[in-house]
């Protein structure tokens, strides 16, 4: 079948696939500069464990070991995938000169500057987090909660120093950059003081707001968590928390990443409940796999689903802030990469391919039955064509040959890696 049947039965059904496929490549993705080192980042000893209750597992050749390394694999990444996108930094990426360094509490813009001409580049805007794990300023597990003064404080210092390089990266870029704060604070076993290290976070990413930034070019997002690994019991960045903490803090949006709810709470059905309440929202897009393994993303139930919200209810999709968060070491990681971009692109692709407002008369209808036919029969409308096309569109290689780049890759590049 070629492009053009698959466009009339698509139109057939109400749809207009060249119009889904010209509002995708409006649609920016945030790439997440971690999957290419397993997490290791350059501003401390990569070999020092990755700490913050996150894992990587796997020992696959041919892991970027310097910035260089790390930028060339992203180059090769970018042209493996459609769409447009956004770079997402950590700090611990930061690149510093010859005999240079400072710690992360006093990261400055010019430690970013090889990034942001990397960014310009390829015409593509700047994320950022600060780096709150892998340092020896973890404090027993705690950062921003910590009970200890000066922790807290080399912390909220840091946080500070990421407002600043943050209003850098929109200024460059000229694209408004999105800040998240993650910690992984939280204990192992039964707290005898829950509400402390909370009160103490809360009053701690308050203070990194009181860094002078403007809300519209520095969107200030908190992510929540349910546990990590190693904390097990108490985390201090909970669901709650961190809603509440956005609720109540103009300019601050919540981030929902999948893998940080219970297993059978749908980050899905949670969009929209946001989304009533704040004009924008973020996520992180991953894999869980029994718990917040980070897998590579795949076309599966359930990024489908995310993406069907993302793109309903008219204006959704600029109101949500779309980044990938997953690392496997265990594969080829340009490959895992490649994988999980263009598999997220597939289910926007696909969300944007359905006859959404027949679909919800339907619904309003109480045509129940009407309704679980007609998104059955979607499912096997000829979405592979549409989806050949938009790679055509964007300069991206085919589904049927992509993965040969990827080995090829592999050859000459990554088996040099020794
Ligand atoms: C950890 C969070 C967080 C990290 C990245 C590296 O559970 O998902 O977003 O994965 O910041
Ligand atoms: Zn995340």
């Amino acid at each position: 079948m070629s492009y053009e049947e698959a466009k009339t039965r698509y139109a057939a059904a109400g749809v207009d696939t060249d119009a889904a496929i010209r509002r995708l490549k409006e649609v920016s993705v945030s790439l997440h500069c971690w999957q290419g080192d397993d997490v290791r980042g350059f501003d401390t000893d990569p070999d020092k464990p990755l700490t913050g209750g996150i894992q990587t597992t796997g020992n696959y050749p041919g892991r970027a070991r310097t910035p260089e390394e790390l930028m060339q694999d992203l180059e090769r990444v970018i042209t493996l995938c459609p769409g447009k996108k956004k770079l997402n930094l950590h700090a611990s990426y930061a690149i510093f000169g010859p005999g240079e360094y400072v710690d992360r509490d006093r990261l400055e813009p010019k430690h970013f500057a090889r990034w942001v001409e990397f960014a310009k580049k390829h015409g593509m805007g700047l994320d950022f987090n600060p780096t709150f794990f892998s340092h020896d300023k973890v404090k027993n597990g705690l950062t921003l909660a910590s009970p200890e003064e000066e922790t807290r404080k080399f912390w909220i210092e840091h946080g500070k120093a990421c407002i600043r390089i943050s209003e850098y990266f929109a200024r460059e870029t000229g694209i408004p950059c999105v800040m998240n704060i993650w910690i992984g604070d939280g204990l192992k076993d039964i707290p005898a003081d829950r509400m402390g290290p909370r009160q103490r976070y809360k009053d701690a990413i308050e203070q990194i707001l009181s860094e002078p930034h403007d809300p519209k070019q520095v969107k200030v997002t908190v992510e929540s968590k349910v546990f990590g690994i190693g904390v097990e019991s108490y985390t201090v960045g909970s669901g709650e928390f961190t809603l509440l903490f956005a609720a109540t803090h103009p300019g601050v949006l919540p981030l929902m990443d999948n893998g940080h709810y219970h297993p059978t709470e749908m980050v899905s059905d949670k969009i929209s409940s946001l989304l009533c309440y704040f004009d924008e929202i973020a996520l992180h897009i991953t894999r869980p796999v029994r718990w917040d393994s980070d897998h590579v993303v795949l076309l599966d139930d359930e990024t489908r689903e995310i993406a069907k919200e993302i793109v309903r209810n008219g204006d959704s999709l600029e109101r949500v802030n779309i980044a990938l968060d997953y690392f496997d070491a265990s594969i080829n990681r340009i490959g895992a990469w490649a994988v999980g971009f263009r598999s997220l692109q597939k289910a926007l692709l696909n969300a944007l391919c359905q006859p959404a407002e027949e679909l919800k008369r339907l619904q309003d209808a109480a045509d129940f039955s009407g309704l679980m036919a007609r998104q059955e029969e979607m499912k096997t409308y000829p979405f592979g064509e549409v989806w050949e096309e938009y790679l055509r569109v964007c300069g991206a290689p085919s589904e049927y040959t992509w993965f040969d780049a990827v080995r090829q890759y592999e050859k000459d590049v990554l088996e040099e890696r020794k």
